[in-house]
C-alpha cells in the first residue's frame, strides 16, 4: 500500500451540470466517490446493545482506508446533496417525513420514546439530517451516472437505508436511499428497469416491500436467514417470497441457513442464480445495497466470505447497463473488514485487476439446498432456469441442516470475536493494459499500445519482413505471455493466420513455465487436438455441435445447436459453466480463441466474454483473433482495455435441446468441479 494521502480530485459544479449527450463515448469515464463527514455527526445517546454497532468510525474508517490506499485520490469526488421533501416521498409516507422532521428538535427523552415505535434504530438530533445527505448522496450518484459524468461509482452513507419502509424506521435505517435511488432514476432518466443486488447480510426488507408488485424493479438479495431465526425473523425474507402480482418473479431471495458462509458459496450464488437472471432482465441501472457485513469477522454475519469477494462481485456487475453501477453503503461493522472491502470494491470499480479466488471451495449442502429452491421457485418466470431441479423434499432439508447445525456451534460460539483473515492483497496495475499484435495497417486501437518483440529475440529476422514472418509473430506471441506473467502486460489481443497453431504455441510455452491456463475456445469445430491433459490446463470448448461428453476433467466441450451464434445458449453455458470451472480452476492465465467460420458469438456477446473473464488471472488473458477478421480487433481491444461491453437485450429463451445439452454437462461434470453445483446430493459425504 502506499501512503500517499492525496484527497480526491473535486468535480467542479460547472463539469457536473455541462453535460453534452456524446461526452461518454469520448471521455474514459470515472469513478465516483461521494462523502462527507457531516455523516459521522449522530450517534447513539444511550446505552443499547442492539445499537452501538452503528458508529461514527465506520464512515471515517471507511473513507480513511479509501485515502490511505491512494484509491480515494484516483475517484472524482462528487458533493452530497440534502435529499427535498419530493425525493423522500418516493417511497415514504407524508406522515412518517413529518414525524422525523420533528427529531431535530426533541429532548433526549422523546427521542428514546419516538426510537421505541420502530425496531433497532436510534434516533438523534442530527440523524434526519444525515438521512436527508445520505439519500442525497444516492441521488447524486444516480445523476453523475445516468448523465454520463462518470461510469460507476461509490456513496459512503450513514444511516443505511435498506430496512426502513414507507413509515417506519427499522434496522439503524431512517430512509430507504437505494429504494429513493431506484424510483428517482425511472421518474428523471426513464430508466425502464433498475437491479437492486442487496449484498448486506440482512435481508432489505425495505427494498422489497418498496417494489414487490413491480416488475421494473428486479430485487435480489441474500442475506442470513437461520431458517427465520435471525433477524428481522420475516417469514417473507424465504425464497418462496418472489414478488406479487405483476412482480411476480422480480424479487429474489437466498437465504443464508448457517453462518460460516464462505467465497465459493457467494460466486456460486451469482453464477448459478443472480447473473443469468440479471442477463435476462437487462437492466438499465444496477444499483447495489453494498452492506459489508457480509465480510468476514462482521458480529452480525458471522460468515467467512474475505474481502477479496467483493472484487469478484464487483467485477461480474460491471458489465450490466452499460457499465452503470452505484454502490451505496448499508451494513458492516467489523472496522477492519469493512474498510478492507470498501478498498477493494472500489478498486474493482477503478478497473484494477481482480485478485486470483484462491483455494476457492465449492458450496456447501445448505447453499446448496437455497440454490435449489430459488432455482426451482423461479422456474417459471425465468427462462434461463427453466431447466432447473425441483425443490428438495423439506424432510430431506431439515434433517440435513439440523445435523448441519449441531455441527457448527460449537465453531460459532468460540469463533466470533477474535476471526483473523489475511489483509487482501495487493492489486497491482500493470504499466501497459493492453498490447496487440497486429499488421501495421491495422490502426492500433484507443487505449491499446503495439508489442514489439524485444531485440534479443527478434535476432533471427529483421524488422521489415516481421509482418509475413509466421515464426517471428509466434515468437512475439510467447514474448507478450512472458510480459504478463512480469506484471509488465495486463492482456492482449493478436491477429495470427492460423488460431491453432498460435494457440498450440501459447499454451506449451505458457505450460512449460508451470502455469495453469484456461483455454476458452469460441466458434470452432470442436476438434482441439494435442492439449495436454495433465493438469496444466483447462480447456472449454464451445462450439457448435451436438452433445458430447467429456473424454476428461480438462477438456470440456460445449456444443450449441446453432453455435455461439445463439446469445441466450451462450449466455447459459458462460453464466452456468463457464465462469464456475474458471474460478474453481484458478488459472494464472486465460487464453481465448476466436475460430473464424459462422458459429462466432454476435459482437456484443463476445465483448461481454472478453469481459467477464478479465476477472480471472489477475486479469491476464491473451485474445488470439484470425488474421482476416479485422472487424473484430476494435471491440475485443476496447473490452480488453476496460470499457463495459454493450447490453445483450432481454434475452429470449435459449434453444431448448441446448439448455438440455448444457444441463447434462453440468450434472456430468459436477463430481469434479464443486462449483457447478446447484442441487444437494441425495447422498454421499456431508463433509463439504
Ligand atoms: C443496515 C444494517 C442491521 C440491523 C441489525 C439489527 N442493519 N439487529 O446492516
Ligand atoms: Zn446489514
Amino acid at each position: 500500500m502506499t501512503h500517499k494521502k492525496v484527497s480526491p480530485a473535486r468535480l467542479q459544479k460547472s463539469e457536473l451540470f455541462s453535460f453534452f449527450p456524446g461526452d461518454c463515448r469520448t471521455s474514459k469515464m470515472g469513478t465516483a466517490l461521494i462523502y462527507d463527514e457531516e455523516m459521522t455527526r449522530y450517534k447513539l445517546l444511550w446505552l443499547d446493545p442492539d445499537c452501538e454497532l452503528e458508529r461514527p468510525e465506520r464512515l471515517t474508517v471507511s473513507y480513511e482506508a479509501l485515502v490511505q490506499s491512494g484509491l480515494a485520490a484516483r475517484c472524482i469526488s462528487v458533493p452530497v446533496r440534502k435529499a427535498t421533501d419530493d425525493d423522500i416521498l418516493l417511497i415514504h409516507s407524508e406522515e412518517y417525513l413529518e414525524a422525523v422532521k420533528k427529531t431535530p428538535y426533541m429532548t433526549l427523552e422523546d427521542l428514546r420514546e419516538f426510537t421505541l415505535k420502530y425496531g433497532y434504530v436510534y434516533f438523534h438530533p442530527n440523524s434526519y439530517h444525515c438521512a436527508l445527505l445520505a439519500a442525497g448522496a444516492a441521488l447524486q450518484l444516480v445523476d453523475a451516472v445516468m448523465s454520463g459524468r462518470v461510469r460507476n461509482g461509490m456513496a459512503l452513507v450513514r444511516p443505511p437505508g435498506h430496512h426502513s419502509m414507507r413509515s417506519a424506521a427499522n434496522g439503524f435505517c431512517v430512509f430507504n436511499n437505494v429504494a429513493i435511488a431506484a424510483k428517482y432514476a425511472q421518474q428523471k432518466y426513464g430508466a425502464q428497469r433498475v437491479l437492486i443486488v442487496d449484498w448486506d447480510i440482512h435481508h432489505g426488507q425495505g427494498v422489497q416491500y418498496a417494489f414487490e408488485d413491480d416488475p421494473s424493479v428486479l430485487y435480489f438479495s441474500w442475506h442470513r436467514y437461520e431458517h427465520q431465526k435471525f433477524w428481522p425473523e420475516l417469514r417473507e425474507s424465504d425464497y418462496d417470497s418472489v414478488g406479487e402480482g405483476k412482480g411476480a418473479g422480480f424479487n429474489i431471495n437466498v437465504p443464508w441457513n448457517k453462518v460460516g458462509m464462505r467465497n465459493g458459496d457467494y460466486l456460486a450464488v451469482f453464477c448459478h442464480v443472480l447473473l443469468p437472471v440479471a442477463y435476462q432482465f437487462c437492466p438499465d441501472l444496477v444499483l447495489v445495497c453494498a452492506g459489508f457485513d457480509s465480510a468476514i469477522g462482521d458480529p452480525e454475519g458471522e460468515m467467512c466470505a474475505t474481502p477479496d469477494v467483493f472484487a469478484h462481485l464487483t467485477h461480474l456487475l460491471m458489465n450490466l447497463a452499460e457499465g452503470k453501477l452505484c454502490m451505496v453503503l448499508e451494513g458492516g461493522y467489523n472496522l477492519t473488514s469493512l474498510g478492507q472491502s470498501v478498498c477493494v470494491t472500489v478498486q474493482s470499480l477503478l478497473g484494477d485487476p481482480a485478485p486470483r479466488p484462491a483455494n476457492l471451495q465449492g458450496p456447501c449442502q445448505s447453499t446448496l439446498e437455497s440454490v435449489q429452491c430459488v432455482r426451482a421457485a423461479h422456474r417459471k418466470y425465468w427462462s434461463c432456469l427453466k431447466h432447473a431441479a425441483e425443490a428438495p423434499p423439506s424432510d430431506v432439508s431439515t434433517k440435513r441442516i439440523k445435523i448441519e447445525e449441531k455441527l457448527q456451534s460449537g465453531e460459532a460460539a468460540e469463533g466470533k470475536d477474535h476471526v483473523t483473515w489475511p489483509e487482501p492483497e495487493k492489486r497491482v496495475a500493470p504499466p501497459v493494459r493492453t498490447a496487440v499484435v497486429i499488421p501495421e495497417d491495422v490502426d492500433c486501437p484507443d487505449g491499446c499500445e503495439r508489442f514489439h518483440l524485444p531485440n534479443n529475440a527478434r535476432s533471427r529476422s529483421t524488422k521489415e519482413d516481421f509482418e509475413g514472418d509466421a515464426v517471428t509473430k509466434l515468437s512475439s506471441l510467447t514474448a507478450l505471455v512472458g510480459e504478463m506473467e512480469k506484471n509488465e502486460i495486463r492482456n492482449g489481443l493478436a491477429l495470427v493466420s492460423d488460431v491453432s497453431v498460435a494457440l498450440e504455441t501459447v499454451i506449451k510455452h505458457a505450460t512449460a513455465l508451470k502455469q495453469r491456463v484456461l483455454v476458452v475456445c469460441v466458434g470452432g469445430n470442436g476438434v482441439m487436438s494435442h492439449l495436454p491433459e495433465d493438469g496444466t490446463t483447462l480447456t472449454v470448448d464451445i462450439h457448435k455441435g451436438a452433445l458430447e461428453m467429456p473424454r476428461c476433467k480438462h477438456y470440456i466441450p460445449v456444443s450449441l445447436k446453432n453455435g455461439c451464434g445463439e446469445t441466450s445458449g451462450l449466455a447459459q453455458a458462460t453464466f452456468g459453466l463457464l465462469l464456475p470451472l474458471a474460478y474453481e480452476y484458478d488459472p494464472a492465465l486465460v487464453l481465448l480463441a476466436r475460430f473464424p467460420g459462422t458459429g462466432g458469438p454476435s459482437e456484443g456477446a463476445w465483448q461481454q466474454l472478453v469481459s467477464l473473464l478479465g476477472g480471472l488471472a489477475r486479469g491476464h488473458m491473451l485474445v488470439l483473433v484470425q488474421e482476416d477478421e479485422k472487424a473484430l480487433v476494435e471491440p475485443t481491444a476496447s473490452s480488453l482495455s476496460g470499457s463495459p461491453a454493450p447490453s445483450l437485450g432481454q434475452l429470449p429463451a435459449p434453444v431448448a435441446d441446448d439448455v438440455e445439452a448444457l444441463e447434462r454437462l453440468r450434472l456430468h461434470l459436477q463430481a469434479d468441479w464443486t462449483l457447478l453445483r446447484t442441487s444437494v446430493q441425495e447422498s454421499g459425504s456431508e463433509d463439504n
